[in-house]
């Protein structure tokens, strides 16, 4: 109450003004956090830290909102003080439409649980665009209201106002001057006012921030754009053609995945590691399953192989809101891996290894039986890319994809549960996508 009535004491312009500073640190905070969490191949320097962030970006976009409210009951007044600027008119509407996309999408994203993966994706698409879009702007707008270039523009003012005045037209006196002087002193003035290029030292200096903003923003953002609106995965062909990975022979499709039975995946993977990415060669890759079965078994590129593959489609969720559509996937089902192994009554669960020697997941017994969990080894009929996870990847389509194990060398029957590296780093273990069970 105290705090309250402080507040409203101020006067209105320390209030906005107030609100204008905490607004800047706020979205300087969101932007710094938003873009490490963003970055793909930084996520194994962050490790949990990653988790705490994304928490610490959530608390400041509330915080943004709460800031938003505090401001609502001001903006008719504000508005119409700022009447005859227009320019300030136009910033105010752009940077309060830049916040309410930027809330309303970071709040579907918080809650994306309780969502389906559609509302998620477009969520993410959204918050990413104003990103791109609102960055860029408001380092223009610290730019060009910064007290250097205010102070830039009133040394200029001072210097013009020092300069004798236009000659002004003799309008306000027409009886005493003939037609043609008007006329006369008409036209000096026009000429006057075109020697007086429009073009200052500040709006000059502005301009030039405002090229060099695009100009390093640019072509990222267009490489951005390109991949968003992307429906075919384009990025999948060169990742495909830039494989790092050497695995002879290739592995040759079934038919339903020669033929790609999904239509092809629709959009783009995010590239995701917490290593360097691995590659592999056929002369020295190994799979094997061990732990708590009757026949543990090894086998080499070649061998792996022969094992009877299966073709399914299905979709790809990210827990960071980002999904593919219609994967076709070519694969060992992982329930018919663990039938030949014969897993034994202490067995309880079912852990995963990657050939990056960190990362691991694991599945209950139960899970792990599903129909679609698929060692996977071709998508859309090719082999698997070293950056998607090949040669051999997990894939548990209906959970969430950080228990798509990439890289996937090793199963290990155990009777303990074990956290996987993103469980142990804050994500939860219940990866089930809109379901809100424990099984
Ligand atoms: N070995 C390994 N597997 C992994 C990850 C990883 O960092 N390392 N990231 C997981 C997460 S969180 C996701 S969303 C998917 C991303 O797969 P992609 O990189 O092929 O898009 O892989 C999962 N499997
Ligand atoms: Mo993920």
């Amino acid at each position: 109450m105290e705090s309250k009535r402080g507040w409203l004491k101020q006067s209105f312009g320390k209030r906005l003004n107030a609100i204008h500073s905490w607004n800047a640190w706020i979205l300087l905070l969101l932007t710094i956090t938003g873009i490490v969490l963003s970055i793909g191949a930084i996520r194994g320097e962050l490790g949990s830290i990653r988790v705490t962030l994304k928490q610490l970006h959530i608390y400041l976009g509330v915080a943004s909102i709460l800031l938003i409210a505090l401001y609502t009951p001001m903006i008719r007044k504000h508005w119409r003080q700022i009447r005859a600027r227009r320019n300030q008119r136009a910033n105010l509407v752009f940077v309060l439409a830049l916040l309410a996309g930027w809330a309303a999408s970071g709040v579907i994203l918080w809650q994306f649980r309780h969502l389906p993966p559609a509302w998620n994706n477009t969520a993410l698409l959204l918050h990413d665009l104003l990103t791109w879009v609102g960055v860029p702007y408001a380092v223009y707008h610290a730019i060009s209201r910064s007290r250097w270039l205010k102070r830039q523009q009133r040394l200029e003012q001072a210097a013009g106002a020092a300069k004798p005045p236009a000659a002004q037209p003799a309008e306000k006196d027409p009886v005493a001057a003939s037609e043609a002087t008007v006329e006369h002193s008409t036209a000096q003035a026009v000429i006057a006012a075109l020697k007086d290029s429009p073009i200052t030292r500040a709006s000059f200096l502005r301009i030039a921030a405002g090229l060099v903003i695009v100009i390093a923003v640019g072509p990222a953002f267009y490489r951005w754009i390109k991949g968003a609106l992307d429906n075919g995965g384009s990025a999948t062909a060169d990742y495909i053609a830039g494989d790092g990975n050497s695995m002879l022979p290739p592995p040759a499709p079934l038919p339903d995945s020669a033929a790609v039975v999904g239509g092809g995946a629709q959009g783009n993977f995010r590239i995701y590691t917490v290593t360097e990415i691995p590659a592999f060669s056929s002369d020295t890759w190994q799979f094997a399953i061990s732990g708590l079965v009757d026949k543990p078994g090894v086998w080499n590129w070649e061998e792996f192989l022969k094992l009877r593959r299966t073709v399914q489609v299905s979709n790809f969720h990210c827990v960071t809101g980002w999904s593919i559509y219609n994967c076709t996937w070519e694969g060992i089902p992982l329930k018919e891996l663990l039938a030949a192994a014969g897993v034994q009554k202490k067995a309880k669960y079912v852990k995963f290894y990657s050939g990056d020697k960190v990362y691991t997941d694991a599945l209950s017994l139960d899970q792990a039986g599903g129909d679609d969990v698929m060692v996977a080894v071709l998508l859309d009929g090719k082999p698997i890319p070293q950056k998607l996870g090949g040669p051999v990847r997990l894939i548990v389509p209906q959970m969430y994809a950080y228990k798509s194990v990439k890289w996937l060398q090793g199963i290990e029957l155990i009777e303990k549960e074990h956290m996987g590296y993103w469980e142990v780093r804050g994500y939860d273990n219940d990866a089930w996508v809109n379901r809100s069970n424990n099984a």
